[in-house]
């Protein structure tokens, strides 16, 4: 017969035997859109002789952040509920030279059939107040499993060198000061956001003029 602590155990085992069956669907959905991006890329650079990305970072959230959403959005904590409302368990974030190459990329993926756009904002057309710009995309990827299809999201932000350098001190400004920034701090990084987007456009006209050049 088992006690109350065996059947808890028992419980506790199954909860993480699910959990981690859950995580690895999104680390095979995160595989398949790498591999996604990847044949692009190389193709691309086959066709137009050039790498429209510069670099690709990726990660599955912890289940710690996992929670801490949860708890963060007042929602239940339950496997169905992680499912249903957080969208970015897989991410992946698509760093590019260009403004013109987001879009590129992004069009590439929107066109793939097995994909579903589940979500589209652009952030680089309507700037966050603070000055964040990334275009984001929620994907539903198929995943075959030996029992049959699963669904999952993957979230893929978009965006150029500038804006990641950009995003990733803001990010670090926010945490230090626990989400409540000096003013100071927020005027600031609210210009240089600006400068930001003036050199990714003076880059972009530079790169332009190059290549026009090379064709003639
Ligand atoms: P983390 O720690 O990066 O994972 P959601 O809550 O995701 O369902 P939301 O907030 O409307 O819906 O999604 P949105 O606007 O597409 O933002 C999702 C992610 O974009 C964030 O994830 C950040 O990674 C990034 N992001 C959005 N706004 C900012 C910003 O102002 N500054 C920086 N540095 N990054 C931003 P998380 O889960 O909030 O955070």
């Amino acid at each position: 017969m088992e006690t109350g602590n065996a059947i808890n155990v028992n419980r506790l085992k199954e909860v993480e035997k699910d959990l981690k069956r859950f995580l690895m669907l999104y680390k095979f959905g995160l595989e398949e859109i790498k591999t996604k991006i990847n044949i692009l890329n190389e193709e691309f650079k086959y066709i137009h002789d050039y790498n429209p990305i510069e670099h690709v970072k990726s990660r599955i959230k912890s289940p710690e952040s996992i929670f801490k959403k949860l708890s963060r959005k007042n929602l239940d904590i339950s496997l169905y509920s992680i499912e249903k409302n957080i969208k970015d368990i897989a991410g992946i974030r698509i760093v590019c030279s260009f403004i013109s190459d987001i879009y590129i990329i992004s069009e590439m993926l929107q066109n793939q059939k097995d994909l579903k756009i589940i979500r589209y904002k652009d952030y680089i057309k309507n700037p966050k107040p603070n000055g964040y710009k990334s275009l984001h995309l929620i994907l539903q990827v198929p995943v075959f499993m030996s029992d049959g299809v699963e669904k999952v999201y993957v979230e893929v932000q978009i965006r150029t060198i500038g804006m990641d350098f950009w995003a990733s001190l803001e990010h670090k400004i926010y945490y230090k000061y626990d989400k409540d920034v000096p003013q100071n701090l927020e005027d600031e990084l609210k210009e240089t956001a600006r400068i930001v987007s003036d050199l990714d456009k003076r880059m972009e006209g530079l790169n332009k003029e190059v290549t026009e050049i090379k064709e003639n």
